[in-house]
């Protein structure tokens, strides 16, 4: 070379030195945009690039029936007859979630794996003679099969004879200690805002309440993950590695921020886990934290399996209705899976999980922007680094780019050919921040851009979902940014065909109401009191203050259980969390046929369903309010009666 150069004319080498200091000096010229506002850490960058993953609900609560346990259950009764880790991992794995979070410890206090710190845990129940520990088989399967492990630790034990006291602090503490230690890497750490309520509490079956804002030392417990796990995200109410979205519905709002300023509902209060936040669901533009929303639903009705609720099942069709609404709103979705009392995953569950998985590998199959050429009203700097080209590769961090004052662009690709699409899935450069409000994406139709879909706010992941449409060319238009757009990727896809399943599964089902009569309260709210058993589930009726809610069947009816449906109006005012259902055969005298709580009423308002232990003959049925939420007047949507199928 050195050779060659001599043989050069001056001129021309100093033509050369010259573009060679032109092209050092431009690219120095071309700095990268400014982060703007809140940004996610490392943590919160691996964890937003998981998008979807399992929670297991699994305790002693499986063997109960129950949502919430009291504390008080015998470990005895946890007995899983078939719990193989390996099947669950690859139930999860077939529908493309990433990872799983344990319920290592749910609100009843039994510890899934055999801590010191407490008696009330899996060395005392007869699974694996009193020698397993399904922390670890869980965590490693997780290990063998690629999948992340997180746990869940329920901060209110119902168990614990020291609840309420700063004892139970370091008890809590050493619990996590043990499980951030002997079970390998952690990607997340639940932290459930339930807090104190009525309890076993080692004996003295009591109601303790605590102040949230102030028992829990978060600040201190958590030192032990940032200590051991430095990029393992928690999950509370309010962060701060991420938020409830608010509802267990499984859907965050549009548009979702993954940076909020929290809204207390009252004012006075500092924001916990647990406290009633207004804007969980859509969080703030620019708001002061990045805390993304994690969406939590389950597969079924409740958190934990029950048998009559193998026919409620989700369709493999509806959990890709919910990936939508979640993960295509910028969240993470957690899609509970919970195992049976064999300890697998029941078919139907298996079935929808697989399906799921299917259409998730079906969508993503083919990017049909691929190979279409990018262009952009305005690249930053005129850089190749920051080309429209860069939404078309693989990474979400390399990006297309405008110049700082540049807030309104658009970037066009020229498709390979006319391609058909449903899905179109936009990601912003985070790393970057919460940079564009405003955008739509317009499709070329006959020569002529016509718009396809219009929104607020892209993030980590924005996926539209519209009709399917044929076209070569597509539009992404920034309408406005609060900094200079910095997006990362463009992509198109098309959904498959969905079929819907079939899913029936119970020995029990509803008593038709077609004879039935309200015969109590009798003031003019009993016109209303109809609307407990119109079959409407958004009609609701409210009752008198303490007034019992009184049904004639119209005939003898064998009772293997009720129903109650709360208001389904996104209030929880008047819902029951404690019940009492009396049954008579002459409306004169009365039984008890059942009581006890609705447990999590509040933050997931489904159907009620409860079952007697055998059947019951009469014509007669009566619901008691013995509790509500917020303390008003009880409010019923449905009453029903459970029969023999
Ligand atoms: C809630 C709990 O009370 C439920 O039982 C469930 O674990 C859900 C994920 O979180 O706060």
């Amino acid at each position: 070379m050195r050779k060659n150069l001599k043989h050069l004319k001056p001129s021309v080498l100093f033509l050369l030195a010259g573009l060679f200091i032109c092209s050092a000096v431009g690219a120095e010229k071309v700095k990268p945009p400014q982060p703007h506002g809140a940004l996610p850490t490392e943590g919160q960058l691996l964890w937003h690039e998981m998008e979807m993953y399992a929670f297991v609900h699994f305790t002693i609560n499986t063997f109960t029936d129950k949502e919430w346990g009291f504390g008080d259950e015998d470990p005895a009764l946890f007995n899983p007859s078939d719990f193989d880790a390996d099947a669950l991992a690859l139930n999860i794995k077939s529908a493309g979630l990433k990872g799983i979070v344990l319920t290592c410890k749910h609100h009843d206090g039994f510890c899934l794996w055999p801590t010191k710190s407490t008696d009330h845990n899996i060395s005392k129940s007869p699974w694996r003679d009193g020698k397993g520990d399904m922390v670890k088989e869980v965590s490693d399967a997780c290990k063998r099969h690629g999948l992340k492990f997180g746990i869940y630790l329920s901060p209110w034990d119902r168990n614990n004879k020291d609840y309420g006291t700063p004892k139970y602090i370091e008890t809590y503490r050493t619990q996590y200690r043990e499980l951030l230690t002997n079970y390998g890497p952690v990607f997340e750490s639940w932290h459930d805002g339930a807090n104190g309520g009525d309890g076993y509490y080692g004996g003295a079956r009591e109601t303790r309440s605590i102040d949230n804002t102030v028992y829990y030392d978060w600040d201190n417990t958590w030192k032990i993950l940032y200590e051991l796990h430095p990029n393992a995200v928690i999950f509370s109410d309010i962060g701060p590695g991420c938020r409830w979205v608010g509802n267990e519905s499984g859907f965050a709002k549009d548009p979702c921020w993954s940076t909020i300023t929290f809204e207390m509902a009252n004012p006075n209060r500092k924001p916990t886990p647990g406290s009633s936040i207004k804007n969980l669901e859509s969080g703030t533009r620019n708001g002061k934290v990045w805390v993304p929303a994690e969406v939590d639903f389950s597969i079924r009705p409740g958190w934990f399996w029950h048998a009559s609720e193998n026919d409620k099942v989700k369709t493999s069709a509806q959990l890709l209705d919910h990936y939508f609404v979640s993960v295509g709103r910028g969240a993470n979705m957690i899609l509970n899976v919970p195992p049976d009392r064999r300890g697998r995953v029941f078919e139907k569950d298996a079935a929808s999980l697989a399906g799921f998985g299917q259409m998730i590998n079906q969508l993503y199959k083919v990017n049909y922007a691929k190979g279409a050429k990018a262009t952009a009203s305005n690249v930053r700097g005129n850089s190749k680094e920051y080309a429209a080209s860069k939404v078309l590769d693989a990474s979400r961090y390399t990006y297309w780019a405008t110049d700082d004052q540049v807030k309104d662009a658009s970037l066009t690709l020229s498709l390979k050919g006319k391609k058909t699409f449903n899905v179109i899935r936009i990601r912003e450069n985070i790393k970057l921040g919460h940079r564009v409000n405003e955008w739509a994406v317009d499709i070329k139709e006959n020569g002529v851009w016509k718009e396809y879909a219009k929104g607020v706010a892209i993030g980590s992941c924005r996926l539209i979902r519209g009709e399917r449409v044929t076209t070569d060319a597509v539009r992404l238009r920034i309408i406005n940014a609060d900094a200079s757009p910095c997006i990362g990727e463009l992509g198109l896809y098309a959904e498959p065909q969905t079929s819907t399943q079939t899913l029936t599964d119970s020995k029990q089902k509803d008593a038709s109401k077609k004879l039935w009569k309200v015969l109590s309260p009798s003031t003019a709210e009993a016109q209303e009191g109809a609307l407990t058993i119109d079959t409407h589930p958004n009609t609701f009726s409210s009752l008198p203050s303490g007034a019992s809610l009184t049904v004639d069947m119209g005939a003898e009816v064998e009772i293997f259980g009720f129903s109650y449906l709360p208001r389904q109006d996104r209030s929880s005012n008047g819902i029951l969390d404690r019940y009492e259902f009396n049954v008579s055969k002459d409306g004169v005298t009365w039984e008890k046929a059942a009581s006890g709580e609705f447990s999590n009423i509040k933050n997931n308002p489904i159907e009620q369903r409860i079952s007697l232990s055998k059947g019951v003959v009469a014509r007669y049925i009566q619901l008691v309010p013995v509790r509500t939420l917020e303390g008003g007047k009880a409010t019923v949507a449905e009453l029903g009666v459970l029969i023999a199928k």
